[in-house]
């Protein structure tokens, strides 16, 4: 057992060093359709997008995958709106932060 959670680890571990070599180019944004990250995926890569094409006004829950640290919406284009919240994993429901159907653009 105990030798069976060293590889475990050391397996995490192996990976985690792979994702921080490839630097931010794996880093992606997901923004989703529905909240718990149902209906339409929309994959923005890492992030800076000025508008959201598809997700415009659509999005209602988010991940953001490691190592990108974290990503901010905006409710305007170019980074712009009266709105903005940073998220640094994700949010499986976007209503709780009065983001519901409300990013435009994202960093
Ligand atoms: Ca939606």
């Amino acid at each position: 057992m105990k030798n069976k959670h060293k590889v475990t680890v050391g397996l995490i571990t192996g990976l985690l060093a792979a994702a921080v070599v490839a630097g931010p180019a794996s880093a992606n944004i997901v923004l989703y359709q529905h909240i718990n990250y149902g209906g339409t995926a929309w994959d923005f890569g890492t992030g800076y997008k000025q508008s959201l094409g598809d997700a415009d006004k659509r999005a209602s829950s988010l991940k953001v995958s490691k190592p990108a640290n974290s990503t901010i919406l905006y409710s305007g284009l170019s980074y712009g709106g009266t709105a903005s919240q940073e998220f640094f994993i994700g949010a499986p429901d976007l209503r709780q932060w009065n983001f519901n159907d409300r990013a435009r653009s994202l960093k």
